[in-house]
């Protein structure tokens, strides 16, 4: 069975989903797409045999799409699954969910009121080989109880607009949806602090982030999104009896004059390229079946409440408590 797809948003990560389900994922085919730049959209869609349409709305009513990829600016997200939703469609949604925890909590709740699982959060992270293997080793009992989670995320470059507030509602997310789907448990706090900031950077970078967990974990990570040098995203969880450790995958190593070196990854398209194209597999074979393995609307509304109170953490600098929610229960069993 092949599952037609309706791609709303062909800026970045569009485009690159586009032409993954075209050309890497079986059993999908995408058929129709939008976005506001129409000569974009269109010759994209020209190149994968999709048609160009006139609106979102146009994409999502259309017979011949059986299911939503959104990849427009996050502040568009809940309006936009809220259509999906009222079309009885499955929608993988690009991070964030919503820009608010109450947009959020309202798309949660519209969700609920249907019964079903149709939306999943688009968190690669979580079909990372390597971030797979942290959790392996964890719930496998290899490093026992866990206590502290490491984690630096750089990128190379970000534009002069890219805030500080930015870096953690477009970056931080994806280590706090990582921090609780790796821990399985909700983060209660979080702390941030700035510091020096690079002569490279138009706003404060980089920064310092923690989160307490329930059951007191602490995570700590350094945000840097102008680090220059290529993109960097690692991380070591140490357990009681043992640590493990995330590094960039290597592919190649030159060793020459007493030297080993190592490449690191342009950019988040070179890093997590292979766990996006597993990411869209997961989410077409599931879709037929209503089997989600990916990041839900609960992950997506719990996610965007600790950036939101790392923004008021950010701007006080106080220590601030996040108070979720209690979790439905059509959200048993998901992953985090
Ligand atoms: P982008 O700016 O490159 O693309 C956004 C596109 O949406 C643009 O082409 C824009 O014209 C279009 N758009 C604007 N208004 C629209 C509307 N009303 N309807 C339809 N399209 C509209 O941004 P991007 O980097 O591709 O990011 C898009 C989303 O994907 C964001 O939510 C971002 O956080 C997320 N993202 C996720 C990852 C990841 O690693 N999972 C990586 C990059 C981006
Ligand atoms: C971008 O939007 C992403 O989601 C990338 O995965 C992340 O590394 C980057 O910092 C974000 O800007």
């Amino acid at each position: 069975m092949t599952t037609r797809v309706g791609v709303i948003g062909t800026g970045n990560i569009g485009t690159f989903h586009v032409n993954t389900l075209a050309t890497r994922v079986s059993g999908a085919e995408v058929t129709a797409v939008f976005d506001v730049d129409t000569q974009r959209a269109k010759s994209l869609a020209d190149d994968v045999g999709a048609r160009s349409c006139d609106s979102a709305e146009a994409v999502i009513a259309r017979d011949d799409v059986d299911a939503l990829l959104l990849a427009s600016p996050g502040a568009l997200h809940p309006q936009q699954v809220l259509a999906c939703l009222e079309a009885d469609k499955p929608v993988l949604c690009e991070k964030p969910l919503g820009v608010t925890t109450e947009e959020c909590l309202f798309v949660l709740e519209a969700e609920v009121a249907l019964g079903r699982q149709l939306i999943q959060l688009g968190f690669m992270r979580r079909y990372d080989p390597g971030y797979l293997q942290v959790k392996a080793a964890l719930d496998g009992g290899h490093i026992g109880d866990p206590l502290m989670l490491h984690c630096v995320h750089r990128n190379p470059t970000v534009p002069p607009s890219f805030n500080a507030d930015m870096a953690i509602t477009d970056s931080v997310v994806h280590e706090i949806d990582t921090s609780r789907w790796l821990l399985g448990e909700e983060i209660t706090a979080i702390t941030v602090l700035g510091g020096r900031t690079s002569r490279h950077a138009s706003a404060q970078d980089p920064q310092l982030v923690l989160f307490e967990t329930e059951s007191g974990v602490i995570v700590d990570l350094e945000s840097f999104v102008n680090c220059q040098y290529g993109y960097d995203v690692r991380c070591e969880l140490v357990g009681s009896d043992g640590v493990v450790n995330l590094d960039n995958p290597t592919v190649s190593a030159v060793t020459a004059q007493g030297n080993r070196s190592t490449t690191v990854p342009a950019d988040w398209q070179t890093r997590f390229g292979p766990a996006y194209v597993v990411e869209l597999q997961a989410w077409i074979d599931g879709v037929g079946g209503g089997r989600y393995t990916g990041a839900s609307a609960w992950d997506g509304y719990a996610t965007t409440a600790v950036a939101t109170a790392g923004l008021r953490a950010r701007a006080t600098g106080d220590r601030v408590e996040i108070t979720l929610v209690d979790k439905p229960s059509l959200y048993d069993g998901a992953c985090a």
